[in-house]
């Protein structure tokens, strides 16, 4: 039996030139000493294929979302070492990224059974550049070259270093009652970070002796070290403020071991230290792609070594359901696994076998402690009304009986969107979110609201006759009619409501129980906050960690927003050009983790690292206090997640 698959996938995208347009082309080479036939070619790749695309040399069998079902000609037989060449110009948009190409394939026949293909990336006619994957590794500058004595990300906002003298061996943290429990989560922090550099050590390993100080005047997150040479003391009002006095105090131990000749440990002086905006973000979009429990914490972890304060939990999504419902299994039994044959195909990266994953209640129940121990409040984020396709995959009762026709959010599932005119869809979001609240008590519950499309419910009777009644034309009045009783239940329920701006269409939601999530443009931000509504910064030209790096088709990742490096993110400024009304409703800022390009934990590490980092610095450091020069040196002393670093 061979071990690898013997056939593989070859494709190439050809910009559109001479008159003639741009193709996606696809070659199938059977590498194995059996002939093939009978069969279809199933491909799975970010760019979307037009529903109805044509092709040359095969026809369209079935086109789900960004589920690709093909044929070659009747009759055609695949020889040893033989090839099928096949090309379509039906594309929506144009490829940029090698990621928009296929990243997963395999064969299909009609008994069900299927054979594994290898997927090559895509490749750019024209375009040899090696293909990047992992973390961008930002050199530490050499002796005496760093733009700061100490290396600290978010850089703190009152430095006053008097002396830097010999860098301890280790921090040796002393700490009784209410502070004992913060040095016991950074030990465990740093311990699982960088489990070999034995940044905690007692004193008769050379662990330089740390205390804590209760400063019942200090704000929760503030904090202020005191250097003396042979001992440090962190200042603050309670829990957040020790943890990170204590993570400041790990990066310079950090980068002064590393690097011992660029950054410096303080011998006397001070570090007074408080964040600039209340919300430091960051989400994940595990619809898409599943993470596991482990990988969720350790991505906790990392937020809270960037002093990251919010995680936007992203659950449910048009591709996968994530969370366990005791009133409804169906929704994790069906919902959360995608693969050949299941009502939800094989999607954003794996091809034919079963691939998913959700999280039980009692994985939830872990999750929310450790990040409440590491001062992270966890804000699930259930998406209704639209992006709601496994839910209804899973629960097909959801669907008006009478609805006809299909409408599309850009070619993906059809008919996606709960029904505001449907009466079982409240009972459904009720018990669900019922059970929701019992897991997470932070005060704030996203509920989506994102890309309800033009025409959703035009075929629902019930939903032309609620619009009617209510002067809606198309869905925006439906959706906020929607809206405002699901915001009318978690009012009750004593939650603040979150959402994605859309939630602003349409007569909008109660203001003042609720915030949203700014993420088309800084303009409708800002317009937005101008209305009184409390905003989350994330635009998506800066802040959406899926966006690509570059514009080169090296660099893998999303682009309907641009792309963005490390520096473009940096540098951005929520709130620039914000009247002073404006900005008291900026809450902060978020970074987004959209996964649909995130096929593999190597591109995973290269979009997400250093750029998290920056927008915490910017969540974190006052605005006149930022430097990019001063970042650009530490940032590789940061950690990624997966431990892949680009070339
Ligand atoms: C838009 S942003 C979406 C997501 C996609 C993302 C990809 C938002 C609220 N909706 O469903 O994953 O773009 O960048």
């Amino acid at each position: 039996m061979a071990i690898r698959p013997a056939l593989t996938l070859a494709t190439t995208f050809t910009k559109a030139a001479d008159g003639k347009p741009a193709t996606y082309g696809l070659e199938l080479t059977n590498q194995s000493d059996t002939t093939v036939s009978d069969f279809t070619l199933c491909f799975i790749a970010p760019t979307r294929v037009d529903l109805e695309a044509t092709f040359d040399n095969a026809t369209l069998k079935r086109r789900s979302s960004n589920f690709v079902e093909i044929a070659p000609p009747d009759g055609f037989v695949l020889e040893p070492g033989g090839r099928w060449k096949t090309a379509t110009a039906s594309l929506g948009r144009d490829l940029q990224h090698w990621s928009d190409g296929a990243n997963a394939a395999y064969l299909a026949f009609a008994d069900g059974s299927t054979v594994p293909i290898e997927s090559v990336p895509t490749t750019l006619t024209g375009d040899n550049a090696p293909l990047k994957r992992g973390t961008e590794p930002f050199p530490v500058p050499g002796p005496g070259k760093a733009p700061a004595p100490i290396s600290v990300v978010p850089w703190p906002n009152l430095v006053a270093i008097e002396s830097i003298g010999d860098t301890p061996a280790g921090l040796a943290v002393q700490a009784t009652g209410e502070a004992a429990k913060a040095a016991s989560v950074f030990a465990d922090l740093a311990q699982s970070l960088f489990p070999a550099d034995g940044l905690i050590r007692p004193v008769a390993e050379g662990g330089l002796p740390v205390s804590l100080a209760t400063d019942a005047g200090q704000k929760p997150e503030a904090y202020r070290i005191a250097f003396a040479a042979d001992h440090v003391t962190v200042h603050a009002g309670g829990h957040a403020g020790w943890l990170y006095g204590l993570v400041t105090l790990g990066q310079i131990l950090r980068g002064a071991r590393r690097h011992p000749l660029t950054f410096g440990f303080p011998t006397s002086g001070e570090i007074t230290d408080a964040p600039a905006f209340g919300w430091r973000g960051s989400h994940l979009d595990v619809s898409r792609q599943f993470y596991s429990t482990a990988e969720v914490q350790q991505f906790l972890k990392i937020m809270a070594w960037n002093k990251l304060n919010r995680f936007h939990w992203h659950l449910t999504d048009d591709e996968g359901w994530r969370v366990e419902i005791d009133a409804y299994p169906e929704l994790t039994d069906i919902g959360a696994w995608r693969g050949h044959g299941l009502p939800l195909p094989p999607l954003f990266g794996t091809g034919a076998a079963r691939n998913g994953g959700y999280y039980t209640k009692e994985a939830i129940r872990q999750t929310v402690s450790l990040a409440e121990t590491l001062a992270i409040d966890v804000v699930p984020e259930i998406d209704v009304p639209g992006h709601s396709f496994a839910a209804i995959v899973a629960l097909p009762w959801l669907s008006d009986p009478d609805e006809t026709g299909a409408y599309y959010f850009h070619d993906n599932f059809p008919n996606a969107c709960l029904n505001p005119a449907y009466e079982p869809v409240y009972e459904f979001v009720e018990k669900m979110f019922g059970e929701l609240l019992e897991l997470f008590p932070s005060k704030t519950f996203h509920v989506g609201a994102d890309e309800v499309p033009e025409g959703a419910w035009e075929g629902s009777p019930l939903a032309r006759a609620m619009n009617e009644k209510i002067g809606g034309v198309g869905p925006e009045k439906l959706q906020a009619a929607f809206l405002r009783r699901v915001q009318a239940f978690l009012t009750q329920n004593g939650r603040i409501t979150g959402a994605w701006e859309e939630a602003a269409l349409g007569g909008g939601i109660d203001k003042a129980h609720a915030y949203l999530v700014g993420w088309k443009s800084v303009e409708v931000s800002a317009e937005l906050a101008g209305e009184g509504y409390d905003i989350v910064m994330a635009p998506g030209q800066r802040y959406y960690l899926d966006m690509a790096n570059g514009a080169q088709w090296s660099e893998p990742g999303a682009s309907w927003a641009g792309w963005s490096g490390p520096e473009e993110t940096y540098t951005f400024e929520p709130g620039e050009g914000w009247t002073e009304a404006q900005r008291e409703h900026l809450w902060g800022v978020q970074a987004c983790i959209w996964s649909e390009h995130l096929t593999d934990r190597a591109i995973f590490d290269r979009l997400v690292f250093p750029r998290l980092s920056a927008i915490a610095e910017t969540g974190w450091t006052a605005k006149d206090k930022k430097s990019w020069e001063r970042f650009k040196s530490m940032a590789g002393l940061l950690p990624n997640l997966y431990g892949y670093w680009s070339e």
